[in-house]
């Protein structure tokens, strides 16, 4: 069996490459790039950016060893029909949920905003997940697609650390999965959410699961 040995904390863990799939969370212009949903919520979206390398990293590792690689995509229908009310109307942005933005309509399922950084565009063949919510479980065919590969570990890593990624970890640990959040592929618009979120995982022994870094991955892969 193709076993490797991640480094990560709190501990050391063996992986089975054919039983492991790599999941990038929402790297998407909407959350990346100016004029998209997270600019709207008020946030300095350059600090998102220093995940995308490490996120190329980890990919690359993944696809040269074919682990199965997964991308999601949080956003809605054009008619809103899939988006709680109390989603769109929380905060006070500059723009809500499906109003139009530089990058078209704003978290909306095929607009530019809504797509993949081009520095990450899922290949011919990777599923991608189109999410209404913050985990990738919540109302997506997610579970079926990694019970269909025998899936038993995930190694998640993309934006934000204590939002999207942290819920996805937190759900699929209680669905069973192992996984390991990439700690450098993951950001966060406030550093130390992204610092406090990661100690959440790997706290208590790893109370939801484990913390190690895309080099360190890559490394076990290659
Ligand atoms: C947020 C996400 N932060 N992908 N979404 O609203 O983390």
């Amino acid at each position: 069996m193709p076993m490797i040995r991640l480094t990560a904390e709190p501990a050391a863990i063996v992986l089975d490459t054919t039983r492991t799939a790599l999941i990038i969370i929402d790297m998407q212009r909407d959350f990346l790039e100016p004029g998209g949903f997270g600019e709207t919520l008020g946030n300095d979206v350059s600090l998102l950016q220093q995940a995308v390398v490490p996120c190329q990293t980890a990919l690359a590792s993944a696809r040269r060893s074919g682990l199965l690689v997964i991308h999601t995509r949080e956003g809605h229908r054009p008619d809103l029909s899939d988006a709680p009310p109390a989603k769109i109307a929380r905060g006070a942005p500059s723009k809500r949920i499906g109003d139009p933005g530089p990058m078209g309509r704003i978290l909306i399922r095929g607009e530019p905003g809504h797509d993949i950084v081009a520095d990450l565009a899922p290949m011919n063949g990777e599923p991608v997940i189109d999410k209404p919510g913050k985990g990738a479980f919540h109302q997506t065919d997610l579970t079926q697609l990694l019970r269909n590969s025998d899936i038993d570990t995930l190694i998640v890593c993309g934006v934000t650390t204590e939002v999207c990624v942290q819920t996805t970890i937190r759900e699929a640990n209680d669905r069973g999965y192992r996984c390991v959040a990439l700690a450098d592929a993951c950001a966060s618009y406030f550093p130390e959410f992204h610092r406090v979120g990661l100690e959440m995982i790997k706290a208590q022994g790893g109370i939801f699961g484990w913390v190690s870094d895309a080099t360190s991955f890559a490394n076990a892969l290659d």
